[in-house]
Parts: C-alpha cells; structure tokens; sequence
C-alpha cells in the first residue's frame, strides 16, 4: 500500500494540534487564587473587569449590617451563658460571607441556611428573635419560611441542597426567575447530600449558588482530613458546574463574586458554585472546646484578617466613612442588642405537643407514635405534680 500525500498531512502532528477541540472543563474551573479586591489590611487591589466593585452605597450598607451582625453573634453568645439559649453556633470571623451572601440576593429568592447562619438571617432582615427560636429549643423554626422566602435552618449537614435545588427546579418550572441561595461548610461538601444537589441542579440546570463557607474546620476535623482536593470549588467542576473562589475575609470581593454567581443562575445558566476561605474564630459551638485542636497562633494570624475592621479601613480611606457614621453603626448594633437582650429574657409560654404539627403534612405512623409517647409523659409529669 502506498502513503498518499493526504495520509500523511492527517497524521503530521500539526495537523493532529490543530483538531484538538477545546478543553470543555476550562470555563468552568476556579480561579487559581481566591478572587480578592481588597488587601488584609484593607488596600484595594487593582481592579477587575471580572469582578467590577459593588456601588458604595451597597459596600457602606454591607458595613453596618456586619457591625449589627457582629453584635447580634457576641450578644446570642451571652445569652448561652445566661441559660436563655439552648445552643449557639457563632459565625464570628465569618461576616463578610454570612452578609455579603445575603445582599447578593433578592427578598424574593430563596435562602437555604445551616445553623451557622444566624447572622445571615437577621442581616436578611428575620427578627433575631425569632432566629433564635430554634437554638432555644422552642419550636422547629420561628419564623415563617415562605414569608421570608428563607427555609428553616439544617441541622443534618447538606440536606438543604438538595432543598435548594428541588425548590429552584420547581420555581424555573413555573416560569420565575427566583435563585435559591444554599449555604454550606467544608465538611458537609462531604455528604452525599451535597452531590446529589449539586448533580441534580447541574443536570436540571436549576437556579442554585451553592456557596461553601470554608472555614477550615468540621467541628475538631481540619480541612487535610477532609479532603485532598485542591479547593472545594473543583467539587462543583465534576458536575459541570461552573466555580469560583474568593478570600471570605474579604467582603467587597464576597459581594463581588456571589452577585456574578447569582445573575450567572438567574440568567437561566444553571447553578454554580463559590467557595470563600474563611475562618471561624470561635469554637464550633459553646458546647465546644476548640483549643483541643487547633493552637493560638492560627486563631491570631486569622485576627489579623478580620473582615469587618478591613471594610472600615477601606471605607473611611475612600472618604465615605467617618467617626460620626462609625459611632452611628455602633449605636445602632447595641440598641439592636439590648432589645434583643429584653426580649430573650421573656419567657414564652410553648405547647410540648406543638412540636409535632406541620412535621409532614399527613403525619407518619412513627410520628402519631411518638405524639402519643409525649401525651402520656406529659400526663404522667403533671399527675405527678396533683399528688405532691
Ligand atoms: C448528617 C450529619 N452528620 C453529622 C452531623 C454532626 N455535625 C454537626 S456539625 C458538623 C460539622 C460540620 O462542619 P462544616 O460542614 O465544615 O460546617 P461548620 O460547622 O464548620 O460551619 C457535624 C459533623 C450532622 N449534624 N449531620
Ligand atoms: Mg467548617
């Protein structure tokens, strides 16, 4: 058999070069550095054409609800030790997300919180009380969830993003343009729970930002036991869903990427997945002593990048933050505090058996079950309390 010239140009390898198609899994990959805008010690960095800078306005409204939320978080913190609170996860250290995430988003979309956003809810605008009616032991969730389009927040790690992406799926399907806004940790990106909605959502090309607060720890599990990826972000590539990652501690540049994220899923693209590095600088809860695993010295370097003091330099260097306006926000945050201090000292009178209304809408036999075991409990204490 003779080679034709043909044959040979087909195999020559630049012809072999230029038939590669392109990489598909590249527009979706994360940057190779968190996105950041603003230095640690609150310099701006050189713009961005990819990520413009929010309107200073937003960036001053962002300070204040991080102040408030700030105060809210040190202030729920007192009152596990006052014993008006049953259990409080802090997000102290994690501000930029926890309100940066929120401004991102619309009154009508949709958030899916965990037990660590409390600070999130209240900067959405939820009474503090009733954010804390959960951690107090009352009742399932104080708040109404389709008033305040937020649900009620998850305990068991992940199963909000599956949630999130049924609850997107189904708004799509009805021809809104809502966004479900699924907050979740490091450790629970290693729940199936998180795969399944990521997958689902990707699939359905439903309108989800999964936003994956990394604060390094899973309760005593550092990230180096979690995972060996090289960033969180590279978890939503597998699914074909496109990431980011940003520096957490950074809140222009969490305001920044999230609004892309968002408008990137209203826009009918399908969910996408950002990854803030952050850090929580109190234990995982007041139930948890964090010096049995992590030392000093790491909590004192993430001091150094506190988010809120960064936003204050930042602003107060641009011109449109003063001593006046400071002393205004903090005014605000300790009334803000103060009320919420009055109003955690009534005590409400809650009804045991309530517990059990509006868990399914027909009630499992294992529900009718234990209603009753409560019922009777409840009859035998109060028997009890006639005969002494
Ligand atoms: C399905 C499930 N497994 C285990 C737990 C116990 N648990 C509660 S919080 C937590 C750590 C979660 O860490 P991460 O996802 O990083 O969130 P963070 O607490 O750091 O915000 C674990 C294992 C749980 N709540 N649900
Ligand atoms: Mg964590």
């Amino acid at each position: 058999m003779t080679t034709t010239p043909q044959a040979v140009r087909r195999a020559s390898p630049r012809t072999r070069r230029a038939a590669t198609p392109p990489d598909p899994a590249r527009p979706l990959l994360p940057n190779t550095e968190p996105v950041r805008l603003l230095d640690p010690t609150g310099t701006p960095l050189p713009a961005r054409t990819d990520y413009p800078e929010p309107p200073v306005e937003v960036l001053r409204e962002l300070y204040r609800r991080m102040v408030l939320g700030r105060r809210f978080d040190t202030q729920a913190t007192a009152l596990t030790k006052q014993g008006r609170l049953a259990v409080y996860p802090s997000s102290r250290g994690q501000e930029a997300c926890q309100v940066g995430a929120v401004l991102a988003v619309r009154d009508t979309d949709w958030v899916f919180p965990t037990y660590r956003e409390s600070m999130a809810l209240v900067a959405r605008g939820i009474d503090p009380v009733e954010v804390l009616t959960l951690l107090r032991g009352d009742w399932h969730c104080g708040y109404d969830p389709t008033e305040v389009h937020t649900a009620p927040q998850c305990t068991p790690l992940a199963t909000q993003c599956v949630h999130a992406a049924g609850l997107a799926h189904g708004e799509a399907y009805q021809g809104r343009d809502t966004v479900a806004l699924a907050f979740i940790g490091d450790g629970a990106t290693s729940e199936g729970d998180f795969h399944e909605g990521i997958n689902f959502a990707a699939v359905f090309k439903a309108p989800v930002v999964f936003f994956v607060q990394n604060n390094r720890y899973a309760i005593s599990v550092p990230l180096s036991r979690q995972t060996a990826a090289p960033s969180l972000a590279y978890k939503g590539v597998g699914y074909g869903v496109p990431s980011e990652q940003v520096d957490g501690n950074d809140p222009v540049a969490v305001l920044a990427v999230l609004t892309r994220a968002v408008a990137h899923a209203r826009a009918g693209n399908g969910p996408f997945l950002v990854e803030a590095h952050t850090y929580r600088m109190e234990a995982h809860t007041n139930a948890d002593d964090a010096s049995r695993y992590r030392d000093g010295a790491e909590v004192d370097a993430w001091r150094d990048r506190d988010p809120v003091a960064r936003l204050e330099t930042y602003l107060r260097a641009r011109g449109v933050l003063d001593d006046a306006a400071v002393a205004e926000v903090t005014e605000q945050a300790e009334a803000y505090a103060a009320d919420l201090r009055t109003r955690m000292n009534e005590q409400p009178t809650v009804d045991p058996m309530s517990l059990f209304d509006h868990v399914y809408a027909e009630p499992t036999p294992q529900l009718i079950e234990q209603r009753e075991q409560v019922r009777a409990e409840l009859a035998a204490a109060r028997d009890e309390e006639g005969d002494a």
